[in-house]
Parts: structure tokens; C-alpha cells; sequence
């Protein structure tokens, strides 16, 4: 299927080991191709895109809430940009399929979100804009080289998405990219 490929959803669980075991917390969306025709036949590997998360008031890093309306200000203040409806766009690097390493049995989605945030969001809302491919999912002779190559798919995902053009149009994104 051609670029942007997009998916949604709530964020779910998967078996742990990210934050655990390599440091490198995901947020995982059910996989259902269903809703996501094209997840059954895309590649197996990492992609990057961006995140559009709305996060529930009660989270840490939920944005305030915008001030109500003035009583008496005769023409209101006209807003910078459109609402977002408690949405923010992060950029993010991501792997579909069975993790070689791990021996997976059932294919994944699990998103790597380039911020960092101080407390788990499962249950959120998640909508994922993917904008291209990295590689293919690569099993590994020890943890140590696994996250030795995601800290460098998140490089790529950064460089990428900080070239010109590259940007979601009419809505402000969270964080700084360089990189
Ligand atoms: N797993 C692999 O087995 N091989 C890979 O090449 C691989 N690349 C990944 C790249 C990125 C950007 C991310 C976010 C994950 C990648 N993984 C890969 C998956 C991790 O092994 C997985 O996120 C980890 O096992 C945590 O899974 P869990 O959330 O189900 O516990």
C-alpha cells in the first residue's frame, strides 16, 4: 500500500519486556486487519511516522486544558491553531511483525514514542500516521546488539522526519526533532 499508511486504536499491553528488559518502553496497538486492511500483507519490519495520542486528563503529561472562554471580552481572542481535540503529535518508530528474538507466535505493533514520558498511557487513544520503512525485523545473538540497532532506527526515524516536508500539515508537533 503507498505512504502514509495509518492505523488507530487503544494501546494495549504487550509481554513487557520493552521497558523491562531493553529500556526502550512501546505503546502496543491491536492488530486487526479488519480495521487495518493492510497489516496482514506489509513487510515485517520497522517503520517511522508520526503519533497522535490523546493521553486521559488523569496522566502526568496530560497538555492543561484550554481556559474558558472570557465574560467580558467583546471579540474573542482568535486561537493560533485549529483544536486538537486533546491530541499531540509526537514522531515515533515503530515494529510490525513476530520479533525474531523473541520467537513471537502472533504479529505486533509496537510503537516506540521519540518523547519521554513519566508514567505507562495504556488504554489511551493512539493514531498512527506511518510515513516510510526502515529495515527488516533481524533476530539477534544478544540483547545487547537488539537495542544497539533500535537506538539507531530511532536516529533514522528523527533525521527523517526532521527534513522539509516531512511535517504534519496544521497542527503543532510536541517535541523538537534533530538530530
Ligand atoms: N525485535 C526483534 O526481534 N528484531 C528486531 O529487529 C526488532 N526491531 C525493533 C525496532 C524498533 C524500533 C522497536 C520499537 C522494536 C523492535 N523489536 C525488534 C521489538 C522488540 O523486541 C520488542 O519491542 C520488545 O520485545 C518488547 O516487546 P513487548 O512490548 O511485547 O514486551
Amino acid at each position: 500500500d503507498p505512504y502514509p499508511l495509518h492505523m488507530s486504536g487503544r494501546v494495549i499491553s504487550g509481554f513487557g519486556r520493552g521497558s523491562k528488559e531493553l529500556g526502550i518502553p512501546t505503546a502496543n496497538l491491536p492488530v486487526d486487519d479488519t480495521q487495518t486492511p493492510w497489516i496482514s500483507s506489509t513487510p515485517s519490519g520497522v517503520y517511522f511516522g508520526w503519533a497522535s495520542i490523546r493521553l486521559p486528563p488523569s496522566h502526568p503529561d496530560s497538555p492543561p486544558p484550554p481556559p474558558p472562554p472570557s465574560q467580558n471580552e467583546a471579540t474573542p481572542t482568535p486561537t493560533a491553531l485549529p483544536p486538537t481535540n486533546g491530541f499531540t503529535v509526537y514522531p515515533m518508530v515503530m515494529s510490525i511483525g513476530y520479533n525474531p528474538f523473541y520467537k513471537n507466535t502472533v504479529r505486533s505493533a509496537e510503537v516506540h514514542v521519540l518523547h519521554k514520558f513519566h508514567a505507562d498511557f495504556y488504554g489511551a487513544e493512539m493514531r498512527l500516521l506511518i510515513a516510510g520503512y526502515v529495515r527488516k525485523e533481524l533476530d539477534y545473538s544478544g540483547l545487547e546488539a537488539l537495542i544497539a540497532d533500535i537506538n539507531f532506527d530511532c536516529v533514522v526515524a528523527r533525521r527523517s522526519l526532521a527534513r522539509d516536508g516531512w511535517a504534519p500539515r496544521g497542527v503543532e508537533v510536541a517535541v523538537e526533532i534533530d538530530g
